[in-house]
């Protein structure tokens, strides 16, 4: 198959601008509010959550990766360099998110309540060198002390101090990224606490939860430096019945707290989207932090692809001029494909959304609802489906220096070949 050139770029970016030019939308004013964007990337879709601490097999939390595509990473230098080539396919500058499973302890085991920031230095110099923001997550699973399901809501008052003295230690983590890259981390909880089965008492565990986070986030930390949020949960495999850090539950925190809260796709009714808890959100909330999954039928994870309910999620940032107050990230783990290619795709679909949301003639179509024309509304909404969009995404990848079209397979091939192909 062969892939465009700058000379076929260039003449249908000709063609798509004037196009949109008649709607009065500026497809160059598009491209340079879509460069000021980044997407933080998920480090565990390098290997499958696996982490560095020695864990094998299930990774617990009611978390499931499938599937058993060859040559996923096994060391920090073989999850940089895989991550250095999603980015090379990747326009623009982008962050990493890293989990605390993935600090480099040079082979020493160190409990996770004792981790400091010099176990993420090499992650920092790495970042630093190619223009990587960090962000950051305490790893609230896939450990002993977490075996039961639950973690800061335990009726164990030892198992709630260590995570609450492992977030503590992670905030402390997440400063010195921010403070060493200059600009802020976003250190996420998320905790898989649930029963599989009816609790008699629902609220005791979520009286545990906020007293452990009011400990846990005590210290003030200055904002340029770290960001809190946190992430809710509608069910895990096992915590079927109850989770303590529900939707409910975090959005209370984070608003009554002056905490980020962060919505992942994948954590609600399947026939219940993100998109919808935006603005009501932003109504009480100062910051969020997107995890832009993929549920099929479940929180299952799947690579982001350029969906109805994803092009709504970024229609609401751009329509309510909401970016600035987002930070968007995303999060699913497929290891039934090329796991370059899960990252690649999955970003890039998350910045074609943003594009496309970013060439609506917005003012104009705001004025629909104003008069009440439904009809027109209507009529344009379905109108824009048509545009061409691709020509103007094929410029920016063009522009930034990263292959057209999904040229981008043809290096992560080569990459498989010589690189995965020999783990
Ligand atoms: C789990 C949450 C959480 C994790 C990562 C690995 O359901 O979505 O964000 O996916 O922390
Ligand atoms: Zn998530």
């Amino acid at each position: 198959m062969e892939h465009p050139t700058e000379k076929h770029v260039a003449s249908m970016y000709e063609m798509a601008k004037t196009r949109y030019a008649l709607m009065g939308v500026d497809t160059d004013a598009a491209l340079a509010k879509l460069a000021t964007v980044p997407i933080s990337l998920h480090c565990w879709q390098g290997d499958d959550v696996g982490g560095f601490e020695g864990a094998e097999g299930d990774i617990g939390g009611g978390l499931a990766v499938t599937g058993n595509y060859p040559g996923k990473a096994r060391t920090a230098e073989e999850l940089r360099s895989d991550l250095d080539k999603a980015y090379s396919l990747i326009p623009g500058t982008h962050r990493l998110n890293l989990h605390a499973s993935y600090a480099e302890t040079g082979g020493q085991a160190v409990p996770r309540d004792q981790l400091l920031p010099e176990h993420f230095d090499g992650w920092i110099a790495w970042a630093k060198e190619n223009n990587h923001g960090l962000d950051f997550n305490p790893t609230l699973f896939a450990h002993p002390l977490a075996d039961d399901g639950f973690t800061l809501s335990s009726y164990n008052e030892r198992t709630r101090k260590f995570w609450i003295d492992h977030c503590i230690a992670c905030r402390k983590i997440g400063e010195a990224m921010g403070k060493a890259l200059g600009t802020p981390a976003v250190t996420n909880i998320w905790i898989p606490d649930g029963f599989k089965d009816l609790p008699v008492d629902r609220l005791q565990p979520r009286i545990f939860l906020r007293d452990a986070l009011d400990e846990i986030f005590a210290e003030e930390i200055d904002p340029r430096h770290n960001l809190d949020a946190v992430e809710s949960k509608l069910f895990g495999i096992g915590s079927e019945s109850y989770v303590t850090g529900s939707h409910e539950f975090y959005l209370g925190y984070a608003a009554s707290r002056n905490k980020l809260l962060c919505l992942d796709a994948g954590h609600f009714h399947p026939t219940e989207n993100i998109y919808d808890k935006i603005s009501a959100t932003f109504m009480f909330v100062d910051q969020i932090l997107l995890h832009v999954s993929r549920g099929v039928r479940w929180d299952s994870d799947h690579v982001v692809i350029l969906s109805d309910n994803l092009r709504r999620l970024m229609q609401e940032l751009v329509r309510g001029d909401f970016l600035a107050r987002t930070h968007i990230g995303l999060d699913y783990f497929d290891a039934s494909i090329n796991r370059i290619a899960a990252w690649v795709i999955g970003t890039r679909n998350a910045q074609r959304a943003l594009l496309l949301a970013m060439l609506e003639p917005i003012e104009m179509m705001r004025e629909f609802d104003r008069n009440g024309d439904y009809t027109q509304r209507l009529a344009m909404l379905e109108e824009l489906k048509g545009m061409p969009f691709g020509a103007v995404w094929d410029t920016y990848c063009m522009r930034k220096g990263v292959p057209v079209g999904i040229a981008y397979m043809d290096e992560i091939k080569a990459y498989e070949t010589e690189v995965l192909s020999k783990r």
